[in-house]
């Protein structure tokens, strides 16, 4: 569903004034774009759709110069590179980022003129790039437009995936998924090169060390230039597409055989055909890994290949390359750079293993431990048969170096035990002397003391061949071969005995020389609770990277309007580049006038959002409410049906009261926007249930304007850049400790949004940076989970509110009774579900953030004054910022600037 405008210009009458307004020495946009729509396109018409590609071709044409330069001086100067790894990109739309980012705005604008049009008009024209399902992708994404803009030498490497992220509709208030065919009007963001083309290999059998693959891709490189804010660097994102060997067998052809003939083209097709819509979760397909492979093993053949141009000595690769595995999807890349080195170039075990681990780095992104991967080992020796030898080859080599110390540490455990042990029993003795002696004192006559001395003498003896037997059974259990199994790469399925499994992220720390999480606590989690083991050994292997967002797309090009009030205030625009400069905004908090024109600013967004939910809903709403805002993947986690349930009780409680009691009411508009993925039952449930109420309460006009509730459909980058600017409340709700990061809270934060939130990821720098004072944070703390979920209540026990809001969508207030019943089991029924996420728990607390939430908005003045607070003072949060700390403190990877 693509903006179409009215029909502009003809060609010819374009033509001819484009051709001669510009001076000489200066680039003609408009004659540019006149021949890209008629040349390329062929269109007799410049409709909005057309004269977007077109004037998208031209830009693509001042990127492709950019590129051509940078690469040239980097070809040239031969800095160090960070290659970064990642199954996804989720780019959105390029149009109005590579004008700005190139400065080449007014340029475009004035071209854009000739044809009646402006670079707003066409930029909705444009299909979002989604090739990532949502944080991790996006993550990789301001990240590449951080090491451009930063000057650092560095690619991305990825999928060219022919169908992105699904398009999410609602039809009968249900989520259906539908296919991306983001391609379809070509893509001028991309240089094909077919120039450059790897062989990747499949299955196959081992001939000793000699792998003889028995399914064989090409890998074919899609270019994607990479423009930096404010500088000449244009640096890359190689995307991989897949290719048959041989694209039609005639002779099976021939023979009749016509899907044969076409077989190894189905296979190649497959690979690169679609993105797995799986958010933090495990995919655990072959085809899955078979993408994985693929794509890791074109990259790093690529860069050997390029490394091997201009230098001999491959154990110099770590002074020019860096590796940095996006979670465990790229990290079949410790056991795929060994092969190359190994069996490509004949290096010997120890000097590949010496390279592979100075040149790879690892990011983890989430402890959910459905979303670690573990292939099993019979489809990685199936698939990836020389993989998985290696594999074992350096668990091998990995437990021998540990023995020594899961020896000592066994034998500490063991001891420990053993002592442990005997202090219980000394202290049981102990008690059974004192009851002894009692008894003794009792008896009256001597039968009755000796028969107490007798008991007396019995229970001991019973006592101590008890403890025999328990120190007896102790000493069976081996020790140090549990140390030692819990170091190991390759292990048993917890819940599939028997079944071997590849713990990928294990593969990852043993193979990399630096492990990150992605922000403090995440950080801190990792250590104590994913990689305990692995930290006694190397603590300074264990590292923090709080991430980050580009401020170019997510505050300056989505929010004009408010950039430009900064750029007043701050007398300087340089805050784009240097995000630390955003704190200058702190003494204009103060000011009415300049609060007066804030508050314009989100007014004036809040209305450009009301008419888009009227345009994609049919909803009405208000400017006037509150705005409140829930975007982001659906998952139990993040506790979108907590915030529902909340609604839920908020709506209820308005129809029951009088009109003297609505009159107090903070009007609200609930905004809910989200992808669950196709194959998510519950999560599938919470997007129904929110479109339930809003079917609901919309149609009620005993409440007005008092609430509305919208679920915006399709949610990705562009939207986001629509919302994200409106919003005044922003919901981070996630259960303590389960949430990595979040980075969409950065960016609301950095539009003057409100959070609501827990104690988790960025949340908790996001208040140090603000001051806690401004955030709306509730719920237990992630040190508490543990014993929380073990003390498990009844659920009526915890929050009245709770189970009556619940209660209510039992007994069908919201259709569907059904449908929801197992959603609203799981955490209202204490025999079919145990509230894993404990929404319960936090409810009440939660709804009373929200009364704090209420009581702050009847102040527009201080809600006001403490929303500049957020802008100014989370400009820590800028990804150029993290990228520094990455170059400095992991790549090593210094900027490579054009003069
Ligand atoms: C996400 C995490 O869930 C999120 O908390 C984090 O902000 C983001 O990555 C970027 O670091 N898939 N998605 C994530 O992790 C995985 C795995």
């Amino acid at each position: 569903s693509r903006a179409r405008g009215p029909m502009v210009r003809s060609v010819l009458e374009i033509n001819k004034p484009a051709n001669t307004a510009n001076g000489a020495g200066k680039v003609d946009l408009a004659g540019e774009v006149a021949n890209e729509l008629k040349y390329r396109l062929a269109a007799p018409k410049a409709d909005t759709d057309k004269l977007y590609q077109s004037v998208a071709w031209s830009v693509h044409n001042r990127l492709v110069d950019a590129f051509d330069k940078t690469h040239e001086h980097w070809n040239k100067e031969d800095p160090k590179h960070v290659y970064y790894l990642s199954a996804e990109f989720l780019m959105g739309r390029t149009l109005t980022n590579a004008v700005h980012n190139m400065g080449l705005q007014g340029d475009y604008a004035e071209a854009l003129k000739q044809f009646g049009q402006t670079l707003e008009g066409v930029h909705g024209a444009e299909t979002d790039a989604a090739l990532g399902n949502g944080g991790l992708g996006r993550l990789a994404a301001c990240f590449l437009d951080s090491m451009a803009t930063l000057d650092l030498p560095g690619w991305g490497y990825g999928i060219r995936y022919r169908y992105g992220m699904f398009r999410q509709a609602i039809k009968d208030g249900l989520q259906v998924e539908l296919p991306d065919y983001w391609l379809d009007n070509g893509n001028p963001w991309e240089i094909r090169r077919p120039e450059t083309r790897f062989n990747v290999g499949f299955y196959g059998k081992l001939e000793g060390d000699k792998w003889v693959p028995g399914e064989e891709v090409i890998a074919e490189a899609y270019d994607v230039p990479i423009p930096g804010y404010g500088t000449k660097t244009c640096s890359n994102l190689r995307l991989w597409d897949a290719l048959p060997l041989v694209e039609l067998d005639l002779d099976a052809f021939n023979a009749g055989q016509y899907e044969k003939a076409v077989e190894q083209k189905r296979k190649a097709d497959d690979i690169a055909a679609v993105l797995y819509p799986n958010d933090a979760t495990e995919y655990g397909k072959e085809l899955r890994l078979k993408q994985q492979f693929f794509f890791v093993s074109a990259s790093l053949q690529d860069t050997i290949a390029r490394y091997l141009e201009k230098h001999s000595d491959l154990a110099g690769l770590p002074e020019k390359a860096c590796f940095q595995m996006n979670d465990t999807h790229p990290t079949i890349a410790v056991a795929e750079l060994m092969r190359l080195l190994i069996d490509v170039h004949g290096l010997p075990y120890d000097k590949a293993w010496a390279i592979t681990t100075k040149s790879l780095a690892y990011t983890n992104h989430t402890v959910m431990p459905e979303a670690l991967e573990k292939w099993p080992v019979a489809v990685m020796q199936k698939l990836l048969p020389r993989h998985m030898q290696l594999i074992e080859q350096i668990n091998d080599a990995w437990l021998a170096s540990v023995k020594d110390h899961s020896a000592s540490k066994g034998a500490q455990l063991q001891a420990a035990k053993k002592a442990e042990r005997e202090a219980a029993a000394a202290a049981a003795k102990e008690e059974r002397a004192k009851a002894a002696a009692a008894a003794l004192e009792a008896a009256t006559t001597p039968e009755e003391k000796a028969a107490a001395e007798a008991a007396a003498k019995k229970a001991e003896e019973e006592a101590e061949a008890a403890l025999k037997a328990i120190l007896e059974e102790d000493a069976k259990v081996d020790y140090v071969a549990e140390v030692l199994k819990s170091y190991s790469i390759i292990q048993e399925n917890q819940w599939n005995k028997g079944e071997m499994l590849v713990n990928m992220a294990y593969l990852a720390v043993v193979g990399s020389f630096a492990v990150n999480g992605v922000a403090a606590i995440h950080s801190e989690i990792i250590k104590t609770d994913i990689f305990p083991q692995f930290v006694e050994l190397t603590p300074e292997k264990f590292q923090n990277k709080t991430n980050g967002v580009t401020l170019r797309r997510w505050l300056a090009y989505c929010n004009p309007e408010l950039s430009a009030l900064i750029t007043e205030a701050l007398g300087t625009d340089a805050w784009v580049k240097d995000a630390t400069l955003l704190a200058g905004l702190k003494p204009f908090a103060e000011d009415a006038a300049f609060r007066k024109r804030w508050r314009d600013v989100k007014f004036a967004k809040k209305a450009a959002l009301a008419k888009h939910i009227k345009e994609v809903t049919g909803y009405e709403v208000s400017t006037q409410p509150l705005f409140d805002v829930q975007v982001k993947r659906i998952h139990e986690y993040k506790r979108q049906f907590m915030n529902a349930i909340s609604i839920i009780y908020r709506y209820k409680k308005i129809k029951e009261m009088s009109p003297e009691e609505r009159k107090k009411v903070v009007p609200r508009v609930c905004i809910f926007g989200g992808k669950a993925a196709s194959a998510y039952y519950m999560a599938k449930k919470i997007v129904a249930l929110v479109v339930a109420i809003a079917a609901k309460v919309n149609n009620d006009p005993e409440v007005g304007d008092l609430l509305k509730v919208v679920f915006l459909p399709n949610y990705n980058v562009s939207e986001a850049e629509v919302i994200i600017p409106a919003a005044e409340l922003s919901q981070h709700i996630s259960t303590a400790g389960t949430e990595a990061s979040g980075t969409s809270n950065m960016k609301f934060a950095l539009n003057g949004s409100f959070i609501i939130g827990t104690m988790d990821g960025a949340n908790i720098e996001i208040g140090e940076n603000t001051g806690f004072e401004n955030l709306f944070i509730f719920g237990v703390q992630a040190e508490e989970i543990n014993r929380l979920r073990e003390e498990r209540k009844d659920f009526k026990d915890y929050d009245p509110r709770w189970t009556e809001a619940l209660e209510w969508v039992k007994a069908g207030a919201f259709g569907r009774a059904d449908y929801f019943d197992d959603l609203v089991a799981s955490v209202n029924d204490m025999t079919r579900g145990n509230d894993w996420f404990l929404l319960a728990n936090d409810f009440a607390s939660y709804m009373d953030a929200q009364d704090e939430v209420d009581k702050l908005y009847r102040d527009q003045e201080e809600w006001t004054r403490r929303s500049i607070l957020y802008t100014a003072g989370n400009g820590f949060f800028s990804s150029d910022r993290t990228i520094d700390q990455y170059a400095k403190e992991i790549w090593s990877v210094q900027p490579c600037r054009q003069a």
